[in-house]
């Protein structure tokens, strides 16, 4: 078992989408992530256990290489591409926790950033948990947050943000939202956020992953 995990986290980390992706060569005609996921899915390895186990630890190893100058944007774009084949297939399983929906969370990466993995995964444990979600995607402006309020006036909100440039932005769309509701619970995440950041811009909480917003939620609902 721990050893499909490994081999995903290989493939995430290398962007082996499928059997079929000529990338890398060294990997030719084997297994890629979506059809490792499928196997530990049938092997009855629950959905959050891939996820911590070899999704997320795989995109972090790239990630680690590319801070140090040992991986470059096209191997980020592979990686992402073969987390994605893996998402989509965990993606109905987060989905099934709808009934008996908790709330509604609106989730969005803020304007000038594409980095849409992180909240990707953060709507799906939301998702699995209970929670409805509306993903207003990525370049998100303070804006259209605001419009999104407007039209879902007891949402809780949150945002994402992967650049030190962008994650300023925030203060921006907190500063907005709350104006508009003062009470409206926003709560933010990302690499590059903090507990302290989040205070000093006014929102309600910073999480470092899905699973700490859910638990924070749990305990507070
Ligand atoms: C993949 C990636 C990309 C991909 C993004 C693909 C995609 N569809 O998302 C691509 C190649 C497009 C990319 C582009 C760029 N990137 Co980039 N990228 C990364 C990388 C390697 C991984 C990010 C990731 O997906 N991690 C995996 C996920 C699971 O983790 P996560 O996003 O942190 O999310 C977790 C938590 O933070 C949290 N979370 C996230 N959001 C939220 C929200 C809430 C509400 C909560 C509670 C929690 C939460 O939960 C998630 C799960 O645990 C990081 C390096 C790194 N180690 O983070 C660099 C990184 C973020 N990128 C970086 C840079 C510089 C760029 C570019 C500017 C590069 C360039 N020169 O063009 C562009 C910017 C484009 C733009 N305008 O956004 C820098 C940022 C440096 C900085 N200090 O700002 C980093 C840190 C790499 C580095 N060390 O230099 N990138």
């Amino acid at each position: 078992m721990n050893e499909l995990l490994n081999q995903l986290s290989i493939c995430i980390e290398r962007g082996k989408a499928d059997s079929k992706s000529p990338y890398p060569p060294d990997l030719k005609d084997q297994p890629g992530a979506a059809e490792l996921t499928r196997q530990l899915l049938n092997d009855g390895v629950s959905p959050n256990e891939i996820l911590q186990g070899a999704l997320i630890p795989g995109m972090r190893r790239v990630g680690d290489k590319f801070s140090k100058g040992q991986a470059f944007i096209p191997d980020l774009l592979i990686a992402s591409k073969a987390m994605k084949a893996s998402m989509n297939l965990l993606k109905p399983y987060f989905d099934s926790g709808a009934e008996g929906r908790k709330g509604r969370f609106v989730l969005g990466t803020v304007k000038g950033d594409l980095h849409d993995i992180g909240k990707n995964l953060v709507g799906m444990v939301l998702e699995g948990n209970g929670w409805e979600v509306i993903d207003l995607g990525v370049d998100v402006p303070a804006e259209k947050f605001l419009e999104a309020v407007k039209q879902n006036p007891s949402c809780y909100i949150g945002i994402s943000a992967l650049l030190t440039t962008t994650m300023l932005y925030m203060d921006e769309i907190v500063k907005k939202l709350k104006s508009y509701k003062s009470d409206i619970p926003i709560f933010i995440g990302g690499a590059p956020v903090s507990h302290e950041f989040s205070k000093r811009i006014g929102a309600d909480g910073y999480f470092p992953g899905p699973q700490q917003l859910v638990n924070f939620l749990e305990s507070n609902n």
